[in-house]
């Protein structure tokens, strides 16, 4: 017999002797490898073969069977929202809503209800990076004792487009386009500035997607919204109108572009590694639910539709009540059987909760369950652990691919009159506690000839994109404007950015202006309105850096050091910064031993090149005169300074780093300061007035 690999001894066999195997009683298998039938594996490490050099058996089921399964790993991924990561965590009411709403997660404060939470981009594909500018997808799946409730919602407000008709191409526009399949999880190309300039309702959107909201930093520094006007029902059938609203306990937080252009090549998985890493830290992430609650007279009183999905109603309008937060604090055990296989679907609403005639949330309640059965290729999926009730589920569903339960008996029809005869006839339907749905007379323009048109104030596609332009600072104004010339100059298609800069004259002029100067065009005839914009003031509310915490918890602060670097000036930093619940991590142009002023050794967290300073929050250089000399002809280490800089950081220093700091470009500012004279409290912030003086915007 041929010799065996030399692995066999140690590996995949659970130490067990090759020959002379008992047979073993369930107690005898804890630990041993298997085939998916429960057939032990003798070998792990070699196929059946004829020989030594000969053929490969076909007989040999265990590499079959494992070869099969691995050959099928893969499912359909999502057609949009590919691109996730989540984590576990609890939902807790901190202010009942009993008294408009019969919800049962909603009754008592304290009350707790399980949660799965994904967040998303939403065009690129499963493998794409994490900081394309984009859209977010915000879906809470909560558990509660009376079924699952899925809020499917976006880091945005709002959406491109009205009604549900419109997303196929909303999606074929901004994906990869059709015939040479790039770019990937962009915006920034021919057809999707091509359909948006063509698509005057998109307008507010656009202005959202400009802005630094599609730059997050974190996702847990990312507001979520439910975007479509809801409905709650109370026990006397009454309905209030809600919109829902999650606010991060850290604030809103978001990169600036060049920084996240360099993140895409610092480290693809930076949201998705943040988030995994923040939870095992114990680092758990928060959010505050917030619920907007009126009523009909309410709404017919507002000079737009709340029915429409890309209007908001400004909170200085109508504050926020806040009724809970949302906790994550497990991360999933499995990507695949938790974070891919999870099935959100806006149809899932528990009693007490309901639609309404919104026309693209409409066409929402009938997408998701298709594109379930296609992605994960059986109506059974609700049966998945991560999708699965944790209540008892009964009824008389049967059958279907991969059925996993196993019901008894004959009743798998209703009526029947099996219990009279001693046998179980099922469950029965629940006309008290049952979901009704909302019993209302037809309001305003609900009901009539059929038509395919739209309400009449859906129109206006101009006024809250023009409240949100207002509500910004100069800076963020600048960066919306330098987006779209971004954006619009990857754009081959000469007769887009004219249209869009038209449409754009409607929002405001000097943003038109400005971007038809970043683009090197004549300012463009403004385009016809469908219904004249009105002028709806600003809302401060809108703006992430008008409301952003200074804070550094939660945050990651790099500290860049080499030989020599002073031992007690850096475990004061790290100390410092750990007090403040911010994450020390030391950058060093060796990754396994660095030498400090004490002659102690110190390990780095990460190597300089892998670890560049887009990925920090804030960062602190501690070179002694030595330490400097070796780096300053180091263009990652002068790149790392220069992008701190640039990205508007604060920048901690010793003495001995200046000459790197000089060569890095740094000027004097209130970010830039020695690390143990006001760093802490200068890395809480990011410094918007440094701006002008390391990029030119729009
Ligand atoms: Fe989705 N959307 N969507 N969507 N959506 C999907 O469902 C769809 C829309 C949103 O983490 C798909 O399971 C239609 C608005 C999130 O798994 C699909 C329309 C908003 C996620 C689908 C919309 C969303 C999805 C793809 C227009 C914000 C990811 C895979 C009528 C409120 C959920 C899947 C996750 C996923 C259809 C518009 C949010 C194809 C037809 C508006 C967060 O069913």
């Amino acid at each position: 017999m041929a010799d065996k690999t030399s692995f066999e001894m140690d590996l995949g066999n659970g130490g067990e002797p090759h020959q002379h195997v008992p047979l073993a009683g369930p107690h005898d298998r804890e630990g041993k490898l298997t085939t998916n039938q429960g057939i032990r594996v003798s070998d792990n490490q070699n196929s059946l073969r004829s020989g030594a050099r000969g053929p490969t058996l076909l007989e040999d089921f265990v590499l079959r069977e494992k070869i099969f399964h691995f050959d099928h790993e893969r499912i359909p991924e999502r057609i949009v929202h590919a691109r996730g990561s989540a984590a576990h965590g609890y939902f807790e009411v901190t202010d009942d809503l009993s008294d408009v709403t019969t919800a049962d997660l909603f009754q008592k404060v304290g009350e707790r209800t399980p949660v799965f939470v994904r967040f998303s981009t939403v065009a690129g594909g499963a493998g794409s990076v994490d900081t394309p500018r984009d859209v977010r997808g915000f879906a809470v799946k909560f558990y509660t004792k009376e079924g699952n409730w899925d809020l499917v919602g976006n880091n945005i407000p709002i959406f491109f487009i009205q009604d549900a008709i419109k997303f196929p191409d909303l999606v074929h526009a901004v994906k990869m386009e059709a015939d040479r399949a790039y770019p990937q999880a962009g915006s920034a190309h021919d057809t999707f500035w091509d359909w948006a300039s063509l698509m005057p309702e998109t307008t507010h959107m656009l202005m959202w997607a400009m802005s630094d909201r599609t730059i997050p930093r974190s996702l847990r520094t990312m507001q979520g919204f439910g975007i479509h006007t809801f409905r709650f029902v109370d026990a006397a059938g009454k309905s209030t109108f809600v919109k829902f609203h999650w606010k991060p306990k850290l604030g809103t937080q978001s990169t600036v572009w060049d920084e996240a252009l360099k993140l895409q090549a610092a480290d693809n998985d930076f949201h998705r590694r943040d988030l995994f890493e923040s939870i095992a830290l114990g680092n758990f992430p928060e959010w505050e639910l917030g619920v907007q609650l009126f009523d009909e007279a309410f709404a017919d009183s507002l000079d737009y539709d709340v029915l429409d999905p890309t209007k908001i109603i400004p909170e200085e309008l109508l504050p926020l009540r806040k009724v809970g937060r949302l906790i994550l604090d497990r991360n999933p055990d499995n990507f695949f059987a938790e974070t891919e296989q999870v099935a959100y679907c806006p149809a899932n609403i528990v009693p007490g909760i309901d639609f309404t005639n919104d026309p693209l949330l409409q066409g929402r309640l009938f997408s998701y369950l298709d594109t379930q059965k296609s992605r994960l290729g059986t109506a059974n999926f609700h049966q998945l652990p991560i999708n699965a009730p944790k209540c008892p589920v009964m009824n008389f569903q049967r059958d279907g691919q991969m059925q996993m339960s196993v019901p008894k008996g004959r009743a798998n029809y209703e009526p029947n009159s099996l219990a009279a005869h001693g046998e179980p006839g099922g469950p029965r339907e629940c006309p008290v506690t049952g979901l009704h749905t909302l019993e209302r007379q037809a309001q305003r323009d609900e009901q009539g000839d059929k038509l395919r048109v739209r309400a009449e104030l859906f129109a206006d596609h101009f006024s809250q994109a023009r409240m949100f332009w207002k509500s910004q600072t100069e800076s963020e104004q600048a960066h919306i404007a330098s987006a779209f010339v971004f954006e619009l100059s990857k754009v081959s298609l000469e007769q887009v950015p004219p249209r869009m800069v038209g449409n754009l004259r409607n929002v405001d002029e000097t943003l038109a202006r400005r971007v038809a100067h970043g683009l090197g065009i004549e300012l463009p005839e403004k385009s016809a309105a469908a219904r004249d914009p009105i002028d709806m003031g600003a809302s401060p509310a809108l703006s992430i850096q008008k409301n952003m915490l200074d804070t550094i918890k939660g945050r990651k602060i790099g500290i860049l050091i080499a030989d020599e670097t002073d031992a007690s000036a850096l475990q004061t930093l790290i100390a410092a910064i750990e007090d403040e619940g911010a994450t020390p991590f030391i950058v060093a142009p060796k990754v396994g031993n660095t030498t400090l002023s004490d002659n102690t050794s110190i390990k780095a967290d990460g190597q300089l090149l892998g670890s560049p300073s887009p990925i920090f929050d804030a960062v602190a250089v501690l070179l002694s005169d030595e330490g400097c000399k070796s780096l300053i002809n180091e263009g990652a280490a002068v790149q790392w300074v220069m992008d701190a800089f640039a990205h508007l950081k604060a920048i901690g220093y010793s003495q001995g780093s200046q000459p790197l700091l000089d060569k890095a470009g740094v000027q004097p500012d209130d970010g830039v300061v020695p690390h143990d004279k006001g760093f802490i409290d200068a890395a809480t912030k990011r410094y918007w007035d440094r701006e002008p003086m390391v990029r030119s915007l729009a």
